[in-house]
């Protein structure tokens, strides 16, 4: 049994940045899978003792425990020696990669989980009314960062850090498939995030897959479809 235990659920977006690196890089880990849905975050013994906080991804390394996922990221590249493009040690490409997560959470992720949780989640997994004043802000919130994205942390190659992919990518990646499960696309065919996400999905092959089952098998469904 892997003495590194991940909780997570592959309907949360910084849950999959995790599983996408631990897959894409072969790190063994045992799957501690904690339905949002069913509220097991709140439930869940062990989650409690892990993260006191009960906010998904958590890690517990033999003992070691870890919360918010950017932060899970550095430390698996770090521990695991990893190829250094996806953390890299020269400090200036670092600095890129951490430039990028610090300004993704309020900015990117707070556009995309706002519309996503707002007209989305709350009605069809959480059994609440949509609150669509607070999707509407999330949306203009959303589609200001994708401006800022493409043409700031995009700017200096195929990805975020350069023309390598790194840690940095696999959030913003995860919260615009989420978007994906809907029927609103935030950005056009061919434009430079849309290109940027197809680069990300070709390079990550079957640990895409693998991250994104939930995702793809919801978007077969048609789940999240405005009107279904
Ligand atoms: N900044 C955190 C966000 C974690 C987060 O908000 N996770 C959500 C699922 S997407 C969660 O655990 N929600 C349950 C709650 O807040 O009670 C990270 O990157 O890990």
């Amino acid at each position: 049994m892997p003495e590194l235990r991940i909780f997570y659920d592959l309907l949360s977006q910084p849950c999959r940045a995790v599983v996408l690196f631990l897959e894409a890089n072969k790190i063994p880990y045992e799957s501690v899978v904690i339905s949002l849905a069913e509220g097991a975050h709140m439930k869940n013994e062990d989650l409690g003792k892990v993260n006191p906080r009960r906010t998904i991804p958590a890690m517990d390394d033999n003992g070691f425990h870890l919360s918010e996922s950017g932060a899970i990221l550095r430390y698996l590249a770090a521990k695991y020696k990893v190829p250094d493009h996806w953390y890299p040690s020269k400090f200036e490409n670092r600095a890129r990669v951490d430039e990028y997560l610090e300004w993704n959470d309020s900015n990117l992720r707070a556009g995309s989980s706002g519309f996503f949780y707002n007209k989305f989640a709350r009605p069809k997994v959480f059994g609440l009314p949509a609150d669509l004043v607070k999707a509407e802000e999330g949306k203009e919130k959303l589609e200001k960062a994708i401006t800022t994205f493409e043409s700031y942390f995009l700017s200096r190659g195929k990805f975020i850090g350069g023309d390598d992919i790194s840690i940095a990518d696999l959030k913003p990646l995860c919260e615009l498939t989420q978007i994906s499960m809907t029927d609103y696309k935030p950005y056009q065919d061919g434009s430079k995030v849309d290109v940027w996400m197809k680069n990300c999905k070709e390079i990550l092959g079957p640990a895409y897959d693998k991250a994104h089952k939930f995702v793809n098998d919801v978007i077969e469904q048609g789940l999240f479809k405005s009107n279904s």
